[in-house]
């Protein structure tokens, strides 16, 4: 099926909230993908919360749903392969088995690897996740989503000036992967996030984000969306600046969205009230307004 629309989604499920499969899965149904979430956890709620709850998916399972798809004959059918935050190191290799399948399935494949490690210095899942990004998923990834702390883990090389991340840049270049976004980075003016794109034999580029609310104000769920955006945005046509631009125009209006909800003076906001109000960000996922171009560097 040459024009498919189809993803498969690996990434955790929560039962409230949205990151994961879902924060991935409404944004790229809205842009016209099927979308197959296959859950690493079902958590009740992310683990940004006092607590969490719930099953963590073992290889073991994730191969006998997997072998399901593949007796039944459907893996032609995905024109991706997405993957998220995974918790264990032998059902992330165990990916890689599943994507090799894949690619022999429909050669023309796309795999867009989010490799949800950390964030701002430390790391959240397992240390033992990064040797086996690093020396078997990312190598074979066309797109990557990390942020500044995980080019950093991945490439083994501090990221603190511009100049670093061209260099970084290349380094997975030369592992032969296409398309390198850097979804955010403190390289930025005071309260700027940067992101960068780079493609290989095509254009490097960023985008400045001016931090929306209170200095000490975060969410969780970003990085996921942003990986979703941008898969969609990116299919199909050449112009990697266009899908760049659109992502970013989407993150910063959920975003602005949720800003918008937030209790006012009542002290820092709870984990519940800055989950992401993607729901009701519908038009601006189908219709990004762009605002913020990017700079061709
Ligand atoms: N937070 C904001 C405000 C962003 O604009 C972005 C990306 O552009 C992110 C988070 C995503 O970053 P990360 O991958 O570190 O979650
Ligand atoms: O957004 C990353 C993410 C994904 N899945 C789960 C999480 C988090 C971040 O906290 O807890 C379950």
């Amino acid at each position: 099926s040459a024009n498919a629309k189809r993803v498969l989604s690996i990434q955790s499920h929560v039962v409230h909230g949205y990151v994961g499969n879902k924060v991935a899965t409404y944004p790229l149904q809205l842009l016209g993908f099927d979308v197959d979430p296959l859950n690493s956890v079902q958590f009740s709620n992310h683990t940004g919360y006092k607590c969490f709850k719930g099953p963590v998916s073992t290889e073991k399972e994730l191969a006998t749903i997997f072998d399901g798809l593949q007796q039944n004959e459907l893996l032609s059918q995905y024109s991706h392969l997405l993957t998220g935050y995974i918790g264990n190191p032998l059902f992330l290799r165990q990916v890689g088995v599943i994507l090799q399948e894949m690619r022999k399935a429909n050669p023309k494949l796309i795999f867009v690897c989010d490799p949800v490690m950390g964030d701002n210095g430390s790391m959240y899942v397992p240390k033992e996740l990064l040797p086996v990004y690093r020396d078997e998923i990312i190598p074979l990834a066309d797109i990557i989503t990390p942020n500044q702390y995980e080019v950093e883990l991945l490439t083994g090389k501090e990221v603190r000036s511009e100049a670093a991340v061209w260099e970084a840049m290349d380094w997975f270049h030369q592992r032969n992967i296409k398309t390198v976004v850097i979804s955010s980075s403190d390289l930025g003016q005071e309260g700027v996030l940067r992101a960068f794109l780079s493609q290989l034999n095509g254009p490097r580029l960023a985008i400045d984000i001016p931090k929306q609310g209170d200095k000490d104000l975060f969410f969780t769920g970003t990085g996921d969306l942003f990986a979703s955006l941008f898969l969609a945005h990116s299919h199909g046509n050449g112009d990697v600046t266009a899908a760049f631009e659109k992502t970013i125009a989407t993150l910063q209006a959920v975003i602005r969205q949720t800003v918008k909800s937030l209790p006012t003076n009542s002290g820092p906001a709870q984990a519940w009230e800055r989950e992401l109000k993607l729901v009701q960000s519908k038009s601006e996922i189908e219709q990004p307004q762009v605002l913020l171009k990017a700079q061709r560097l």
